[in-house]
């Protein structure tokens, strides 16, 4: 037998896994929904760090593997691998640095969920969101104490699926209520979702964090959804969500204002 086969390296597995990782990242949005908020460019940028790292480890330990694999099969040799226990610094390095990885992946988590929940200052637009079985309602309040008649109610009923209309490049503040079981206020494309826990806004579920806050930053119509299954017409708990331009908030407002005092009289 000539030769050593067990020496060869294959020369094209770094560039082919490295092609691959490109086609991967390059070719979709790593699997999220395109932000419409700022909130949810946070998230995304978030992701991205997370699932390129992902992939990049993915990557080296199928190559180790397969170049492990190949170099070091058995073939026709005779002699025993090395006998050799534990390598204390090669321990140490694989035990200290997946921990800096994930010490570095809590950091950037951490202030990217407080803005989450943060609400500082006024909103621009204060939405109450009621959830009952099977529908949903948006009530539009002038300020954050989400008292008196609200200027602007918009109904969802099984013929008419419910339109919430906000506008863009503003700060959205919104408070959500259950009537009756857990609902869950979710637009993909915002990067979150909360529950609607009934009781939050009385004694009765004390320390629940019911309200959430969006800047929105694209205009265009987006389905948002229920996700907690609340019973069985679950499913047809959907609703538009349209992010307009000023003009266009100014004109509907008003119209919509109008409407919702008419049906008050
Ligand atoms: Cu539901």
């Amino acid at each position: 037998m000539t030769g050593e086969p067990h020496e060869r390296r294959p020369r094209w597995l770094v560039p082919s896994l490295s092609a691959l990782t490109a086609v991967v990242i390059s070719g979709c949005d790593l699997g999220l929904p395109s932000p419409i908020t700022r909130e949810g460019e946070n998230v995304t940028r978030l992701w991205s760090v997370f699932t390129i790292l992902a992939l990049a480890i993915v990557a080296l330990i199928i190559g180790l593997i397969v170049v492990v694999v190949i170099r070091y099969r058995r073939g026709h040799r005779d002699d025993i691998p090395s006998q050799r226990q534990y390598n204390f610094p090669l321990e140490i390095t694989y035990t200290v640095i997946p921990l800096v990885i994930v010490g570095v992946l809590f950091g950037l988590t951490i202030p990217v969920q407080e803005n989450l929940g943060s609400k500082e200052g006024a909103a621009d637009v204060y939405v109450e969101v009621v959830g009952f079985q099977w529908q949903w309602q948006f009530r539009y309040f002038e300020d954050e104490s989400y008292e008196g008649d609200p200027r602007i109610v918009v109904s969802g009923s099984p013929e008419q699926v419910p339109v919430l209309v906000l506008p863009v490049d503003a700060t959205v503040r919104f408070r959500l209520v259950a009537q009756d079981v857990i609902h869950s206020f979710w637009v993909p494309e915002f990067l979150e979702k909360r529950d609607l826990i009934p009781g939050a806004e009385t004694d009765v579920s004390p320390g629940i964090d019911n309200v959430v806050e969006v800047e929105t930053t694209e205009t265009g119509e987006w389905t948002g959804r229920c996700a907690e299954y609340c019973g069985l017409q679950h499913a047809y708990m959907d609703f538009e969500l349209r992010v307009v331009d000023e003009a266009e908030w100014q004109s509907w407002s008003s119209e919509a204002a109008d409407a919702t005092g008419e049906e008050g009289t």
